[in-house]
């Protein structure tokens, strides 16, 4: 048993004081003066808030990639998921075109079973369709209990699948009734542009936005609500980076089409002029679709306080700065950097690894950068960041709730702590933070899975393998 006495308890549509009493793993009672067996351990959230645990819905941990393996491994990302107050990973199982989809999700699970210290589900990438595949995704749904789909339709050769597969992919998933995510790049107009840059010596990080403009993302998402409309699928557009991606979803919508659109912590918190940095820096930034210009962030905080943005995840891709990001750079006899360990050979934007880390930043910044300065309140950060996610991929109320009979994943939070992000101080693995140096008001003071105390006055005090794999039911659109 553990009682959390008198938080300021913040859900998704509440705020209230009360006391929460945590039994065998769940909710047991929330109300005020709960009456408790003495040498009940007990934690005084006087003066802060009680969040439901975070669900990330999108985070890469085992991603190979652009001819490198991501650098976390599961018991890095999943403590430097609960040290920023996330409790529920939901990670992309990306197969090869190549790969068994029943191999892959095995492999996939390999990495996390008896590892992660937080709960997680899987995405699971459909990366070919054919009649094998088929038979593979009806058990992977039905018996493994993973009912939501990913579809690139950039990232053509890697994971990029065809308009037909796409088709059946979508019919499949209305026939089941699972939600299909979607990265939303048109792959043959960002190819074209590639080539054409890189023709003109156009190298650096700084021509990654240029080759993949908002365009090219409105144009991806237009044709994902196309197809949705055409099978009637539930459609779930990830990482949303611009207005005219917004704008096309919402246009979809008013015919009828059933789409969520999810953004990511660094589209809201980052602007485009990573691209003046010196040297190779920008490569730190660079993720696809592309970190935009200030106004396309400060429309997405408006587009999440309005709820037209359902979610908020993170796209956690973590690549090293040292030596995984250079793979891309131009001229590397000339890298200022020291702990560049050049092969030598002259790369160009197109081989940076896309990704940033930052499944450990996502609450801290959703936190400083939107309740803070007033442009989202704090329902919106739980329902953004917590209970849609659990709703949409059929977590709910098990996760994503304060109520009698869901998990206790609890986060409470102190919203007077002050500090700075750093790479020297992060849990994750990579070398470099996207965020270093940023003033951060606000972190998970004590996390909590399962009724188990993973995080406690900040300090880490977790227990490996704790995290358990969450079977899912399919969720239908309309019920959230
Ligand atoms: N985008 C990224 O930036 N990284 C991983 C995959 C993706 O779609
Ligand atoms: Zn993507
Ligand atoms: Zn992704
Ligand atoms: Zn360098």
């Amino acid at each position: 048993m553990l009682l959390i006495r008198n938080g300021d308890i913040v859900t998704a549509t509440d705020r209230f004081t009360a006391d929460i009493l945590c039994d065998n793993g769940v909710i047991s009672a929330v109300g005020m003066n709960l009456e408790v067996p003495e040498g009940t351990p007990v934690i005084d959230a006087t003066g802060k808030h009680v969040f439901p645990g975070f669900i990330d819905p999108h985070v890469h941990v085992y991603l190979p990639f652009m001819g490198t393996v991501s650098k976390d491994n599961y018991a890095t990302a999943s403590k430097a998921a609960l040290m920023g107050g996330t409790t529920t990973l939901i990670e992309m199982c990306c197969p090869s075109r190549t790969e068994d989809p029943l191999d892959a999700i095995r492999l996939w699970k390999s990495k996390a079973d008896g590892i992660s210290f937080c709960d997680y589900t899987f995405h699971m990438g459909v990366t070919r369709f054919d009649e094998t595949t088929a038979d593979a995704l009806r058990h992977i749904v039905s018996i493994e209990g993973i009912t939501s789909f990913k579809v690139f339709l950039a990232y053509k050769g890697a994971f990029g699948i065809e308009d037909t597969e796409l088709f059946q992919t979508l019919s499949l998933a209305k026939e089941l009734g699972v939600v299909v995510t979607a990265h939303c790049e048109n792959a043959d107009l960002v190819a074209e542009k590639q080539k054409k840059l890189i023709s003109e010596g156009k190298l650096g990080p700084e021509w990654h936005e240029p080759s993949r403009p908002v365009t090219v993302e409105a144009g991806g998402c237009r044709h994902l609500m196309t197809y949705a409309e055409m099978t009637g699928a539930q459609v779930y557009v990830v990482h949303t980076s611009c207005i005219p991606a917004v704008e096309a979803i919402e246009e979809a919508r008013k015919r009828g089409v059933k789409a969520w659109i999810e953004t990511v912590s660094p589209y809201l918190t980052l602007d485009s002029s990573y691209a003046e940095l010196p040297n190779f820096e920008g490569a730190k930034f660079v993720m696809s679709p592309p970190i935009r210009s200030q106004e396309h962030g400060d429309f997405l905080w408006t587009a999440l306080a309005e709820g037209i943005i359902d979610t908020v995840g993170t796209d956690h891709a973590p690549f090293d700065y040292a030596t995984q990001k250079h793979m891309g750079h131009p001229d590397p006899a000339k890298c200022v950097d020291a702990h560049f360990q050049t092969t030598g050979t002259p790369g160009n934007f197109t081989l940076i690894p896309n990704g940033i880390p930052s499944v450990e930043e996502r609450i801290k910044l959703l936190y400083t950068e939107g309740v803070r300065r007033g442009r989202i309140d704090l329902q919106t950060l739980v329902r953004c960041a917590s209970t849609k996610p659990a709703e949409i991929f059929g977590l709910y109320p098990r996760k994503g709730a304060i109520v009698p009979g869901s998990d206790a994943d609890l986060v409470i939070w102190d919203p007077e702590w002050r500090g700075k992000i750093s790479a020297a101080t992060h849990s994750m693995a990579t070398d470099y933070s996207a965020f270093e140096g940023k003033s951060i008001v606000g972190r998970a003071d004590t996390v909590t899975v399962r009724g188990k105390i993973m995080v406690q006055n900040g300090e880490w005090v977790g227990e490996k393998g704790w995290g358990e794999f969450l079977p899912r039911e399919p969720k239908k659109y309309g019920d959230c």
